[in-house]
């Protein structure tokens, strides 16, 4: 008899669990409330889009899908900083296209992980919401889109409910998760700058005219991230396979600017004429999407337990959502889902275990993504700027050359590689301290000792195991 595993929620990390699953030989089960995107579309209807880092694609390629999002994904190769005076600048994320990340549709993504957890198995039902969770019965209660309520009974759950988990809730009324959510004061807006040939030509800027004739798509450079750092908040802008971008706007709460203060579609306009000039031709429906889109709230969602003994387990959102400024929430579901699966395999009928060891292993990695996270947005809205970190990256860079394997970027562990988040935490932050000491009082990379540079390396950093 194959071993059954009941899951909740067939979003990102819920549909790549299934497969996962199903592929090594488990009855899968897996409760979704939403419609099934296939057939109604996926719900929301804008193009919102995520960016795919090494740790993503690893899993999607263990789910055969890299193929078929390899199609649908654009490249982004570097940070693309518009400064205040309109002119723009790219800074690679690595050293050369094979270091890339990419942007991809949320919808296309989850739609192809639906089709891959059922070709390998899986049975997926929709319109089906988790509402409540009867331990001693080992059953549930799940509410149909008329909120007709069943119960199903389980062997083993899993949450992949994501970050408002009711599964997680469920586990909360049995046993104390030491669940701590920290929020963000800064939220988010979502904004489109559609493809050229979709802005009207009445509000065209010369620059817009040429790119028409020219017969391009994309109305700013598609193979970038793009961010408008502007200190204490930013723009951001991914592409779209399709010719458009998805901005999002990043204020904080309170103050000036604020989402308190910038109210309406009005104020935002006002916003974007002083701090945002050269986007604000390319979103003609700013005021509409401004009132129209919800202000979406930020923040990061500790707990001390992930399980249930062997009984329930959240993974994903539901167990860790963090804020979204390293691109890593996503990345970072999928690795649960590969290692979990890994796991359940080798102890097929020890759920409990597995459950434990799943913690040990990623309850660590989850703590530094989400700490090295809210660590980005200081470094996309404000220090691009500065005259000493400017310095300090440029070291890092040439640093990163003289010792390969040994001083390696950050950014580049968490993006590039699937070394433990925790290490690269780690070895980040011996990094930072190597940098800021060889760069203390200093203007210039040719004032620094490298002798110095290469001990202190030499002492700090073992070499990176392959
Ligand atoms: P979700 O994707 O939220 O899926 C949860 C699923 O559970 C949904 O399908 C939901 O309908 C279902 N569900 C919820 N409640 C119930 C219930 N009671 N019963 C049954 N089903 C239920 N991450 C990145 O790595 N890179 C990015 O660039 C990036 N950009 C992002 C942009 C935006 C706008 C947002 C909001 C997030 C972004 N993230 C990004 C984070 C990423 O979206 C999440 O980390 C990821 O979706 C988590 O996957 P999940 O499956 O755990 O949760
Ligand atoms: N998530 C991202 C990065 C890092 C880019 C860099 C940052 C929007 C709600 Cl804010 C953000 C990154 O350091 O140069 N990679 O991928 C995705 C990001 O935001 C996503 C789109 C987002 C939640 C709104």
């Amino acid at each position: 008899m194959k071993p059954e595993i009941t899951l909740v929620g067939a979003g990102l990390v819920g549909a790549l669990t299934a497969t996962l699953l199903a592929q090594r030989g488990f009855a899968v089960s897996v409760f979704e409330r939403r419609p099934d995107p296939r057939i109604h579309g996926f719900l929301g209807g804008r193009s919102i889009n995520l960016a795919l880092a090494e740790r993503g694609w690893h899993g999607l390629r263990l789910a055969g899908l890299q193929d078929r999002i390899g199609k649908l994904a654009v490249m982004m190769r570097g940070r693309m900083v518009h400064h205040p005076d309109g002119h723009t600048e790219l800074l690679r994320y690595g050293r050369d296209d094979t270091e890339a990340i990419w942007s991809v549709s949320r919808g296309a993504l989850n739609m192809a992980l639906l089709d891959a957890a059922e070709a390998a198995g899986a049975r997926i039902h929709f319109g089906q919401r988790l509402d409540a969770v009867d331990w001693e019965k080992s059953s549930m209660t799940l509410r149909d889109e008329s909120d007709v309520a069943r119960v199903q009974t389980w062997t083993t759950l899993i949450g992949a409910d994501g970050a408002g988990s009711a599964l997680r809730a469920a586990m909360a009324a049995a046993t104390d998760l030491g669940e701590r959510f920290e929020p963000l004061e800064h939220g988010y807006k979502e904004l489109e700058i559609p493809k050229v040939s979709d802005i009207p030509v009445a509000t065209f800027t010369p620059a817009l005219s040429r790119q028409r004739e020219r017969g391009d798509l994309f109305a700013i450079e598609p193979n970038a991230l793009h961010i408008w750092p502007r200190g204490n908040y930013m723009c951001i802008a991914l592409p779209n396979a399709e010719g458009s971008f998805t901005v999002t706007l990043f204020l904080p709460n309170a103050g000036n600017p604020g989402f308190a203060n910038v109210r309406t579609g009005a104020d935002a306009r006002a916003l974007f004429a002083r701090d945002f000039a050269d986007a604000l031709p390319l979103i003609p429906d700013l005021e509409k999407d401004f009132d129209a889109n919800p202000t979406g709230i930020l923040g990061t969602l500790y707990l001390e337990r992930w399980h249930l003994h062997g009984r329930a387990l959240l993974i994903g959102d539901a167990a860790h959502a963090i804020v979204p400024f390293h691109g890593q929430g996503m990345n970072c579901g999928f690795e649960d889902a590969v290692e979990l699966a890994e796991l359940l395999y080798n102890a097929p009928n020890d759920a409990e275990s597995a459950f434990a060891q799943f913690q040990r292993r990623r309850k660590p990695n989850a703590d530094a993504i989400a700490a090295m996270a809210l660590e980005n947005y200081v470094e996309m809205r404000d220090s691009v700027a500065d005259a000493h970190f400017l310095l300090m990256r440029a070291l890092e860079r040439q640093l990163a050359a003289r010792k390969p394997g040994r001083f390696v970027p950050r950014y580049w562990m968490v993006t590039f590689s699937r070394l433990p988040y925790a290490v690269a935490f780690r070895r980040g932050e011996i990094q930072s301290a190597i940098l800021r000491e060889l760069s203390a009082g200093k203007t210039d990379l040719t004032q620094i000792d490298m002798a110095i540079a290469d001990r202190l390396i030499d002492e700090r950093l073992a070499p990176l195991p392959h």
